[in-house]
């Protein structure tokens, strides 16, 4: 398998967690089953405090006010339904190193420290500077993962296909702190579901009668005090660029190819 092939997914990549082993599998299997129980419901189940903050389109956020020890931290849950691509392909450019740079505009330089398996990998990253606070960075494990036996769906029907990549933080010794440089926490999944529509038009063409839900879910600890009138409209926008830049862009990288399930 080669990490730096985009156009071909492994196909040996784990279908559970924990079926390969690196000194991570136990942590990455906990949180995977996590966001499978919680991360994928929908907000509003549960009497959760998820409140709805942005909408367009068929994307939603919502977020829930966190405060540690002084630091904003309010976790953020996107749900969205986009058309013509499959779960897979989303995650795979989500996860994938080699194009990470073609939509994530907070990013200034990263590298991969070390891959643990043909599907997880730990990254160092550091990010665009917000003048006048200290530039951010961040060090997480990334793992992509099929998931054979989903939850049920609040919707109804069943998904074609589910995976999902699972990023946190983690320490490495190949990434001491950098004097004067924050260093930022993260806990993010993108869990995406395919679904196949019935044919309700002319077009014999698989790709347009698939339909991507995803469910992306973050929280981030920016590792330092920020003026509430500041971070909380900021995150708000950067999120939603996030969403819009990184969906229109695998509909475009994809919409000529064969469909990967
Ligand atoms: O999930 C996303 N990307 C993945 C691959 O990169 C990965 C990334 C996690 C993001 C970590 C962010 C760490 C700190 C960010 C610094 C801010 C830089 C912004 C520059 C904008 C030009 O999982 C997609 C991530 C989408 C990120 C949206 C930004 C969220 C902002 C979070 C608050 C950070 C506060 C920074 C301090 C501000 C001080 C006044």
């Amino acid at each position: 398998n080669n990490l730096s092939d985009d156009e071909n997914v492994s196909e040996e990549m784990p279908t559970t967690p924990g079926l390969t082993s690196h000194r991570f599998s136990q942590e990455l299997s906990k949180r995977v089953q996590d966001h499978l129980l919680e991360s994928i419901q929908p907000p509003g189940v549960d009497g959760d405090k998820w409140q709805l903050c942005a909408e367009e389109g068929k994307m939603k956020m919502y977020t829930r006010e966190l405060i540690r020890d002084g630091i904003i931290c309010d976790p953020l849950k996107a749900i969205h339904k986009i058309e013509k691509v499959t779960a897979r392909e989303v995650c795979h450019n989500f996860w994938l190193s080699d194009v990470r740079k073609e939509w994530e505009g907070s990013v200034e330089e990263f590298r991969v420290l070390e891959k643990l398996d043909d599907s997880t990998v730990i990254i160092y990253q550091s990010h665009k500077r917000i003048w006048p606070s200290a530039p951010r960075d961040c060090l997480y494990l990334s793992s992509i993962l099929k998931i054979d036996n989903p939850p049920p769906t609040a919707n109804g029907h069943e998904a074609h296909d589910t995976w999902m990549v699972c990023n946190f933080s983690v320490d490495h010794a190949e990434a001491n702190p950098v004097p004067g440089c924050v260093r930022a926490t993260i806990e993010v999944a993108l869990i995406c579901q395919t679904y196949i529509t019935s044919p309700d038009d002319r077009s014999d063409a698989i790709r347009d009668h698939i339909t991507c839900d995803i469910v992306y879910v973050a929280s981030i600890n920016p590792g330092g005090l920020a003026p509430a009138s500041f971070l909380r409209p900021f995150q708000k926008r950067e999120y939603a660029k996030f969403l819009r830049t990184f969906t229109t862009y695998v509909q475009d990288k994809t919409k000529d190819k064969d469909v990967s399930f």
